[in-house]
């Protein structure tokens, strides 16, 4: 009998210490599927952009209650929140640490917590030259402006190119640098065919080697592509194309990343 307790109660603790091990996993887990950084000087983010719902007002902790509802929202990328009012702003924006202030129509806010954790290396004052933009709404700067809204709504902060041939974009960043892959967030499929990217020391693209290549027309809206080329590169100037006639090149955000 007093084997069998024992193996009873050393049963139950391993139920226990099993169910207590579970938990803890599963609250990491939900913690590290979704976890924050805080955007450094975000003061005000674009009007009505990709907000979840409306602003929730919140007694109590703000930005952890705030922070809990993000986690617990599978369409929560950042969330912002405002001590003035008490309130919760939930988003579905990709914001990268860089982000600082839309130039769209914004609403003031204490600060903001991003779940891009990506090393990136851009910063606002990267020199960029690129095809002419469409239209002041899209103008070149937004292709780094470290926000990208991807459901179309009426601030997405992107650059789109005026109608052209081989339409492009290059930062410049100044010194070479060595880059391991470089992400860019597109909006619609046809605005990102035939996209190769060039990395190297000349500011005549062309004349560089190819960091990245993928042909033809992606299948689906607003999406974050990846492109690695087979080993790190080193260069000073990183250029996007569209290889096509006519047409346009459309950028949510590009992500450098060393
Ligand atoms: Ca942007």
């Amino acid at each position: 009998m007093i084997g069998r307790e024992k193996m009873q109660r050393g049963g139950s603790i391993f139920v226990t210490a099993l169910l207590v091990s579970c938990w803890a996993l599963t609250v990491r887990a939900l913690i590290e599927t979704k976890s924050f950084i805080k955007v450094p000087n975000a003061t005000k983010i674009p009007l009505d952009a990709c907000f979840i719902d409306s602003p929730t007002v919140i007694i109590g902790n703000l930005v952890a209650l705030c922070g809990s509802m993000c986690i617990n929202n599978d369409q929560c990328e950042f969330f912002c929140t405002d001590e003035t009012t008490n309130r919760c702003f939930l988003s579905r924006a990709v914001v990268s640490a860089r982000y600082t202030e839309a130039t769209t129509a914004t609403v003031a806010i204490d600060a903001c917590y991003s779940t891009l954790k990506i090393r990136d290396v851009i910063r606002q004052s990267a020199n960029v030259t690129a095809s002419p933009s469409y239209d002041s709404t899209t103008a070149v700067a937004k292709a780094l402006d470290g926000y990208y809204c991807p459901d179309g709504s009426t601030a997405w902060e992107v650059y789109l190119s005026s109608q052209g041939d081989n339409p492009y974009y290059q930062i410049d960043f100044l010194e070479p640098i060595r880059v391991i892959e470089t992400r860019i967030a597109f909006i619609y499929p046809g605005w990102a065919s035939n996209v190769q990217i060039f990395l190297g020391n000349y500011s005549v693209f062309s004349q560089n080697p190819t960091f990245a290549y993928r042909p033809g027309i992606p299948s689906t809206n607003y999406f974050i592509e990846s492109f690695l080329p087979s080993e790190p590169m080193v260069g000073r100037y990183l250029t996007v194309i569209a290889e096509v006639s006519s047409w346009f090149l459309g950028i949510g955000e590009i992500y450098v990343l060393v």
